[in-house]
């Protein structure tokens, strides 16, 4: 932490709003709420001239090291070269701990002494150019951080999320003919009305040569975007990109000022959003994530998404996402009609089906017996007799279910957070488990239901179809008649078209069955896994079958928390597959609002620019290719 850095009183003019209590509110507020005792505190340095001119010019640190020195009026003079940005005399000394601070954490997780962290910094930096301060920004610590990992831990890709409600377009301008770094933005942009008013800030700015496709930026054209407009972003535009770029390590400028509340981003996102925001990118990398704070200057709002971001990281679940009503049609920028469209691909193989539902548990009996349950996760092993192995699918789907209530109760209660059960026979048993599960829920409720069956044995989803009558129950049903041809599928189809209905649907438990033979590698089972724990609080109730054993320390470690395994970088899909589950998230799309990536183009200037060509420039952004 530094908290130094204050400004004279007669050079506050438009900086009023980057004030020290933005640290000191964050930092008392992760002392309160008992975060920071679960963090290891992380010392602070100085960044070394070293440091600074892998993204800076000579001239520019020379002049920057003079300002300690310089009378007030010249730091004046100094400051009015620059735009929105002012230099104390003490700046240099907190802007090289800003940036050292940042370091400091990207040395601690690429060498495994932490899993990931946060660095509450003064100045941001995102804003700052090689050689000009700008917007409160004097290094650019997160730029610097970027090369620093890949210079002295030998990080190959380096994915950068800017969440900052600005564009960092220091950011942007380091990195824009550099493959090796992603990065990605949102920001206010209302057409290039918001400062910092930069034609490149627009979608269309996707990176130049080799570094054409590697960089993404969401500009928001109107105020006021919602909790279902950050999440559809990351769902339909990020995410996808990310896990094909597969980043050795994820840098996230923080900045709190997209949050609800802030004098500069106008937006209404709640805190809770930075929970989710958080979770998903936390899969990538193996986990690898620094945060490095950058705007935020609602001091309610500041500290209480600082707080759900490293609660976050702590591996605590996410909360319940509220609000989700859908993306804004007409805002959500063009740039994500088509990138969403590129995106979106193919359909899964081989996972069975994924079955999000209401738990209504109380009113259930429980059967079955618990054994071992520690405080966080619950390994419950069904015990079926002899006999049941013997006789009717009957028995052993009567036992799951009863093993699913108990592992439910336990979660309503949140005495456990997640588990998995072994069924003993699988194939005809556990279909009809679940679908008496949600028949018995429907009969004694008015229990909506969704199911998103991947390709399971069709005789039994027909038999499900048959159960379910899609007028009179509230259940539905989706099926697809084929899955997909590969992991770059099976990822795109659960970034694009279940984290958002799941999202969406809100379910109070999410239940994850893998058939036998599912052709699922534990990495890409995990990443699964890992992912639908945002769901639900992170209650997750995975089913197996028992000959399936060497599923479990996987399963066990994903469901404890621990990140999942790289995938390797993905090829693009096949347009068989992309065509295909565009069709279904099109059919869907009518009842789910966060599938609606097809919004209207808003009418002003630039948009109506929109033609083969920006088409063109968005492929790229989508078409990252391994080769
Ligand atoms: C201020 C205009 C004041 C780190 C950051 C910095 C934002 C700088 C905004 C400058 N404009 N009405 O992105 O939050
Ligand atoms: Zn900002």
């Amino acid at each position: 932490f530094n908290y130094s850095l204050g400004y004279p009183n007669d050079m506050l003019p438009a900086c009023k709003i980057e004030v020290p209590e933005r640290l000191t509110v964050s930092h008392e507020a992760l002392v309160k709420s008992g975060l920071a005792d679960r963090c290891v505190s992380i010392p602070v340095r100085e960044a070394t001239e070293a440091d600074i001119l892998l993204v800076h010019s000579e001239d520019y640190l020379e002049a920057v090291k003079k300002t300690p020195f310089m009378t007030l009026e010249d730091l004046k003079e100094f400051t009015l070269q620059y735009g929105d940005v002012y230099f104390h005399p003490n700046i240099y000394h907190c802007a090289k701990l800003a940036a050292g601070a940042a370091l400091q954490l990207v040395d601690s997780v690429m060498t495994g002494k932490v899993r990931n962290g946060m660095a509450l910094v003064r100045p941001p930096g995102h804003h700052s150019m090689r050689s000009a301060a700008n917007g409160f920004c004097v290094f650019n610590n997160v730029a610097i951080a970027a090369l620093y990992a890949k210079q002295k831990h030998g990080a190959k890709r380096v994915l950068i999320v800017d969440w900052d409600v600005h564009h960092g377009q220091g950011v942007q301008y380091s990195f824009e003919d550099d493959p090796s770094v992603l990065y990605f933005s949102w920001h206010r942009y209302e057409h290039q009305k918001f400062w910092p008013n930069l034609k490149e800030s627009d979608y269309d700015s996707v990176g130049k040569g080799k570094g054409a496709g590697f960089n993404v930026n969401v500009p928001w054209n109107k105020v006021g975007m919602k909790n279902s407009d950050y999440l559809s972003v990351f769902c339909h535009v990020l995410l996808p990109v990310a896990y094909e770029f597969c980043p050795d390590l994820v840098l996230v400028c923080a900045g709190f000022d997209s949050a609800i509340g802030d004098p500069e981003g106008e937006m209404c996102a709640s805190p809770d959003i930075f929970a989710h925001l958080t979770h998903l990118l936390m899969n990538l990398a193996g986990g690898k994530l620094c945060a490095v704070l950058e705007g935020g200057y609602n001091l309610t709002s500041l500290p209480q998404s600082v707080c759900q971001t490293v609660q976050t990281l702590l591996g605590d679940p996410a909360p319940l996402p509220v609000n989700l009503d859908g993306p804004c049609q007409r805002s959500v920028s063009s740039s994500v009609r088509f990138m969403s469209q590129m995106c979106v691909c193919d359909f899964v193989m081989k996972v069975n089906y994924i079955f999000l539902f209401s738990a209504h548990s109380s009113l259930f009996t429980v059967f079955d017996q618990l054994i071992g349950c520690t405080e966080k996760m619950c390994l419950f092993f069904s015990t079926l007799r002899e006999s049941f192995l013997k006789d009717a699918d009957e028995s052993d789907a009567l036992t799951t279910l009863s093993s699913l209530i108990a592992l439910m109760e336990q979660m309503e209660k949140n005495e456990v957070c997640s588990g998995y059960h072994l069924c003993l026979v699988f194939s005809n048993a556990v279909p009809r488990a679940v679908a008496n599960t949600v028949l018995l829920c429907f009969n004694l409720h008015e229990l909506q239901a969704y199911f998103i069956p991947l390709n399971y044995c069709l005789s039994d989803l027909q038999w499900l179809i048959k159960k379910t009558d899609v007028n009179t129950s509230h259940v539905r049903l989706f099926v697809l008649p084929q899955g997909c041809s590969d992991v770059s599928g099976f990822i795109q189809a659960v970034l694009g078209l279940l984290l958002p209905l799941g999202y969406e649907y809100d379910p109070s438990l999410v239940l994850l069955v893998r058939a036998p033979e599912s052709g699922l590698s534990d990495s890409v089972w995990q990443q699964l896994t890992g992912l639908l724990q945002g769901l639900a609080q992170g209650h997750t109730l995975v089913l197996m079958q028992e000959g399936e054993k060497a599923c479990v320390a996987p399963t066990t470690s994903s469901l404890l928390g621990d990140a999942a395994p790289c995938l390797g970088q993905l090829h693009t899909s096949v347009p068989e597959d992309v065509e295909m589950l565009e069709r279904l998230r099109q059919t869907l799309q009518v009842d789910w609002k966060l599938l609606q990536t097809t919004g209207e183009f808003t009418t002003a200037t630039s948009h109506n620019k929109i033609n083969t060509h920006n088409l063109t420039a968005c492929t790229i952004v989508i078409g990252i290719s391994v080769s």
